[in-house]
């Protein structure tokens, strides 16, 4: 009688620390880790800083939860090599990475690594049941951002040159940037005014801020007052050169008006953190539909333009900041909203 007693009750007590483990036959109980990849270098990229906090962010409220950060640098040739070496590992419950390469440079790693999982933020991979993807409608980011420099470039503010011409200077070529962003600027920019016309280049990486200043140069040489800056780290040399002549930028992805108090006038941002720590929040409980690519636009919140801020408010002429507000209240609230193309 004594046994059965003793056995019912080490019985009862081994549920009782077993079953939390199997109560709902998902999400995680147990220590978790998450590899997160950064395919170049956190500092001075917007996206790459928002993966980043997001993740941390998560971590601090899980003690379960723990990141490991892998900046891969800027030779691209490298990153297959370097994401095979961490999914190698295996510990890493999720990897988590951030741009629109990241699902082609794993093709391979999905086949050498069946069992790991990835997901990928400003990325696109739809049916595959080892990854989940989110990415941004960027034809409405780029539109906020050409409407705001066509309007500055028309206006009488003080850097504004009598010429039409807006600027764009980008790190790189990739289908998000010349499907996507480059056509809603330039969508945005001819929506204020068909006679404005677009100078842009390419610095042909994201680090060389020499490179990205001396285009600026040579761009506001020709009369070009208002110029888009997609360019990570080399951006900061677009930025010290509109700065030097009192001209202006307009940023994608963060809100950095402080980098650059009156010089930075507009920031058409995507929330990364929110949707990082809502996704991982998502994993954790067992709830993210692996296999399934997101898209999030304007409406949705994710994209935005960063209007309240007083170094925005009080560095761009009023009449600007009203007509910013009204195409901004159109995209908040759903009743203007832009295709995104197939990649
Ligand atoms: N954005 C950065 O801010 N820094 C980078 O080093 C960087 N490297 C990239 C490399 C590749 C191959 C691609 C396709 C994009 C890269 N991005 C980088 C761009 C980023 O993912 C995003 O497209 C832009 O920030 C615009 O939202």
């Amino acid at each position: 009688m004594k046994k059965t007693i003793l056995f019912l009750m080490v019985a009862a007590v081994s549920l009782a620390v077993v079953a939390p483990l199997f109560a709902t036959g998902k999400g995680e109980t147990g220590p978790v880790k998450i590899g997160v990849f950064v395919p170049g270098v956190a500092a001075g990229s917007p996206l790459y800083e928002q993966l980043v906090s997001g993740a941390n962010k998560v971590a601090a409220e899980n003690p379960n939860l723990s990141i490991k950060v892998v900046e891969a640098g800027f030779n691209q040739a490298e990153w297959p090599e370097k994401m095979t070496a961490l999914a190698a590992t295996g510990e890493y419950t999720w990897i988590l990475t951030s741009n629109p390469s990241m699902p082609d440079v794993c093709k391979d790693i999905f086949k050498a690594f069946p069992k790991q999982k990835f997901i990928f933020m400003d990325g696109y991979v739809a049916g595959n049941p080892m990854t989940y993807s989110v990415m941004y409608n960027q034809v409405e980011q780029g539109y906020m951002a050409g409407y705001l420099a066509g309007l500055v470039t028309k206006s009488t503010m003080k850097g504004a040159t009598p010429d039409l011409k807006v600027g764009a200077i980008v790190a790189q070529e990739y289908p998000a940037l010349t499907k996507e962003m480059i056509p809603g600027y330039t969508q945005g920019f001819k929506a204020v005014d068909p006679g404005i016309t677009l100078d842009y280049r390419v610095i042909g990486n994201w680090y060389d801020a020499n490179k990205a200043a001396d285009l600026a140069n040579s761009m506001m040489d020709a009369g070009v007052d208002v110029i888009l800056s997609i360019a990570g780290g080399a951006g900061q040399g677009t930025i010290k050169a509109a700065q030097a002549r009192g001209r202006y930028i307009v940023y994608f992805d963060s809100n950095v008006y402080s980098l650059a108090p009156g010089t930075i006038i507009g920031c058409a941002t995507l929330d990364q953190e929110r949707i990082v720590v809502e996704t991982l929040k998502k994993a954790l409980q067992g709830k993210l539909a692996f296999g399934k690519a997101d898209v999030v636009n304007a409406k949705a919140g994710y994209v935005d333009f960063a209007d309240k801020d007083p170094l925005y408010l009080n560095n761009v002429a009023a009449d600007i900041v009203a007509k910013m507000a009204d195409l901004m209240k159109k995209f908040r609230g759903g009743s203007l909203s832009l295709p995104v193309p197939q990649m």
